[in-house]
């Protein structure tokens, strides 16, 4: 990693390699690496690009965590949506406890962001700890995480936990990493174009990348084991969430009732969880993570298509091609 002129910000000191032990250092300097789209490295590890510093928390997750089979996991390549499932998974599995009209006026998706109520195992609780406790955590444990099928803990594949992947279409994913990216990065490194992350890009390199394998994985898995991995497309859900809702609470093991049905508790959380609102509570709008991230960085469009906005027909036919290659014979198309 280059030497920055000036201090990062916060979360990016938080973030340095350089607080990880010394036995880490050690194997992540022996991976293949590549610079990031905007700052840091990404490290070649069991086949997939990881941003250097998150390798830590990824080992701590991969030695020690031990899933129960009650265990809910949603796993996403980062920029697809992940804010909004955790928002809607918290919702639907805690929807006993905030039911009656006074709680809902304390509902913890008022006044937190959905990733500090859901949290990422290689991103915070692995990444604090090395075997943080997590035994006070109610059933069922609801986390999220960016590991790669392939890469999950081994518990979590042996046990019957569910897994829910959400995938976005790679062009929306792109570019809304690229704007994440560029909005997280040091203000004198300046914006990095399109064409330079395209072309990480359609390598493979970018954060839990390649994208392609990324998702692959998860559909195999979804195909092989439908009881265990549960595969939603973003655009799926925009189109129909009402149904899509149904079809989570179903997967997870809390469907919802006659009743429910009846009282409109799948429109509440649908609202509740929507774009428009979540982006307009007073902590997504100024509130910060535990990594200092400003809360706002993940609500910006919140649409499908939306890439036509910044790259060109060539571009977006240069992804269309890579990934008709690399899904070719998966039955998927995206
Ligand atoms: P992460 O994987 O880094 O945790 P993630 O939530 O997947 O982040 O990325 C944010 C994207 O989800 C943003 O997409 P955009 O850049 O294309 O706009 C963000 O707008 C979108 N998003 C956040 N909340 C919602 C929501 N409630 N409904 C729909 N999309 C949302």
């Amino acid at each position: 990693m280059q030497p920055s002129q000036s201090p990062p910000p916060d979360h990016l000191r938080y973030l340095r390699e350089n607080d990880m032990p010394q036995a880490v250092k050690d194997l992540v300097s022996s991976l293949p690496s590549e610079e990031d789209w905007v700052t840091n490295t990404l490290s070649l590890y069991q086949g997939f690009w990881f941003p250097s510093w998150r390798l830590n928390g990824i080992f701590n997750c991969q030695n020690h965590f031990q899933a129960h089979p009650s265990d809910i996991v949603l796993v996403t390549n980062p920029k697809s949506g992940t804010t909004w499932l955790k928002a809607i998974l918290f919702a639907l599995l805690n929807r006993a406890k905030y039911s009656n009209s006074d709680s809902q006026g304390c509902h913890p998706l008022l006044t937190q962001n959905p990733h500090d109520l859901v949290p990422y195992w290689e991103h915070k609780l692995y990444f604090e700890q090395e075997n943080p406790d997590l035994s006070a955590l109610a059933s069922p444990r609801l986390f999220a995480t960016h590991l790669p099928y392939s890469s999950l803990p081994q518990s979590v594949r042996d046990s019957k936990c569910k897994l829910v992947y959400l995938v976005r279409n790679p062009k929306d994913t792109f570019i809304s990493m690229w704007h994440f990216l560029n909005k997280l990065g040091p203000e004198e490194k300046g914006q990095i174009t399109i064409q330079e992350c395209l072309d990480k890009f359609c390598r493979g390199v970018s954060r839990y990348g390649p994208y392609w394998d990324h998702v692959l994985g998860y559909h195999k898995a979804s195909l092989e084991k439908p009881e265990k991995v549960l595969f939603v497309t973003y655009e799926q859900m925009k189109l129909d969430p009402y149904a899509h809702v149904r079809r989570l609470a179903d997967f997870v093991g809390c469907p919802f009732s006659e009743e429910e049905l009846r009282d409109g508790t799948v429109e509440g959380i649908l609202r509740m969880c929507s774009f428009d609102n979540l982006r307009a509570l007073e902590v997504n709008k100024s509130g910060k993570l535990w990594n200092g991230v400003e809360t706002k960085v993940f609500f910006r469009r919140g649409e499908v298509g939306g890439w036509v906005n910044y790259m060109s027909a060539e571009m977006g036919e240069r992804i269309d091609g890579v990934m008709d290659e690399k899904l070719h014979g998966s039955g998927l198309k995206l």
